[in-house]
């Protein structure tokens, strides 16, 4: 990865540009659909921002990657052109189908690895076609922006939420980030819109009272204070610190005790290079006006993905379009969801020592016990926490409301490039027992028929020893 394919990504920016540009003029009706979480819905409203401002006629759906039903629905709506963000690359026969077979127009702009399709009446933007990845170089959001700023320079001051997108996918690496998504962060530090500092990583650090923030810290899992709140007192106490102050105002000096008092609360956690990168590391702060909420990335991240997996992404993207009165609901939603996380987390961290260990991967069946839709998060954050050994991909699965087995399969950072593609081997294992699936080289999630958990573990173990082929 280098000059030469960001170059190409750029090239392929200005064709979706060129594409859409046409299309802006006020007389054709604009269906946007793009996925729940941080990174779609960023992507969703850096668009509807561009699009509101030409006068476009348009609406957006944020939903789940759709099924061939779904698509099938679209296409019996009135709209002309049809962009999928953060989704439509696994889904191209579908919307080949129902969509361009119908005369309608699509754009896809995605990260997700998918087929290929040429169509007069289709342009795709997609990492994977440009020599990069998908999974660390750029995702949706940053791929919408560069389409975005295209068109206009007006539209340059969204380039955070470009990066918001790319930190809710877990993009930024220990060293940083790379790729389009590091061209961006660069830029938009030039432009004076973020700043760049070190310190304490725990979400809401600006947002809630600091006894509050740790005793509610699931990004990382606290061992000893996550969820304890008279060591959490005692902690702020032995440094002097009011449980009332916000971490992000302590100064950088107390900023630091207060890390170092961690690193010693939470014991062996400590010595693992995952947690201390979890804890403390760069925090980006954007100066930009106009972005409504947060002013850490990293928080607005997090605060429109909680929406998301609290089932409401609207609210998260009503605020991300810049509507500050949705900001005390969202903020309650963030505020539920670390409540949930931290009762699934617990629920994992008594259960250790039930982990399973085939040859190539390590996994956990939570029946009942964990929630289908948040088993994913769950396994991110032990992993981002240093609860499991991040030495081999990490797997777990939960029974769904409908009856099916879900599976949620997550990998380390530090094993990207070690051969295994997670998203093929799920896809494989899967279809090998009626289910389906498939994702990133660093997260993939399926669903099996419950009777056939077994052979699934079977069918992952040999799909994975081939490298996910
Ligand atoms: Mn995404």
């Amino acid at each position: 990865m280098g000059r030469a394919e960001i170059k190409r990504f750029r090239r392929a920016s200005e064709e979706v540009a060129a594409f859409l540009r046409p299309r802006l003029d006020g007389k054709t009706r604009i269906k946007v659909v793009s996925h729940t979480d941080a990174d779609g819905i960023a992507s969703a409203a850096i668009l509807a921002r561009c699009l509101y401002s030409y006068n476009v006629p348009f609406t957006v759906k944020l939903w789940r990657p759709p099924s061939d039903d779904d698509i099938a629905q679209l296409g019996a709506e009135n709209y002309g052109l049809y962009i999928f963000l953060d989704q439509g690359s696994g889904q191209l026969d579908a919307i080949n189908k129902y969509l361009l077979a119908r005369d309608k127009e699509v754009i896809i702009i995605d990260h997700h690895p998918g087929q290929l399709l040429e169509h007069p009446k289709l342009s795709c933007l997609n990492p994977h076609n440009c020599g990069l990845s998908g999974s660390t170089d750029v995702s949706a959001s940053g791929a919408v922006f560069s389409v975005v700023e295209q068109l206009d320079l007006r539209f340059r001051s969204l380039i955070s939420l470009a990066i918001v997108g790319a930190i809710g996918d877990r993009q930024e690496m220990s060293s940083g980030f790379t790729g389009v998504n590091d061209t961006l962060l660069k830029r938009s530090v030039d432009l004076g819109l973020v700043r760049e500092r070190d310190g304490l990583r725990m979400t809401r650090r600006s947002l809630v009272p600091a006894v509050e923030c740790l005793r509610t810290s699931i990004r990382p899992y606290l061992l000893g204070l996550s969820d304890n709140l008279s060591s959490c007192r005692s902690l702020l106490d032995s440094l002097g610190i009011s449980h009332s102050s916000l971490i992000s105002e302590l100064g950088a000096e107390m900023e630091r005790r207060l890390a170092d008092a961690i690193f010693s609360k939470v014991g062996a956690q400590a010595a693992k290079e995952e947690f201390r990168q979890a804890l403390w590391g760069t925090i980006l702060t954007t100066a930009n006006e106009d972005l409504v909420g947060p002013k850490e990335l990293g928080e607005y991240a997090a605060l429109i993905d909680a929406c998301g997996n609290m089932k409401k992404p609207e609210i998260g993207f009503a605020l991300a379009v810049g509507d500050g009165s949705y900001q005390i609901d969202a903020l309650g939603l963030l505020s539920n969801y670390h409540e949930r996380m931290l009762r699934a987390l617990e629920w994992l961290v008594d259960k250790l020592a039930s982990f399973k260990l085939a040859a190539n991967f390590r996994y956990i069946y939570a029946g009942k016990d964990v929630d289908s839709a948040i088993l994913g998060e769950m396994i991110s954050l032990a992993i981002e926490s240093a609860l499991i050994p991040a030495d081999q991909p990490v797997v777990g699965m939960a029974d769904t409301a409908e009856g099916h087995v879900k599976i949620s399969a997550r990998v380390a950072p530090s094993l990207i490039g070690m051969g295994v593609n997670l998203g093929q081997a799920i896809a494989r294992a899967a279809t090998a027992v009626g289910g389906y699936g498939g994702g990133h080289d660093v997260s993939a999630a399926a669903r099996i028929p419950r009777d056939r958990l077994d052979d699934f573990v079977r069918e992952l173990d040999s799909a994975m020893s081939r490298g996910g082929l």
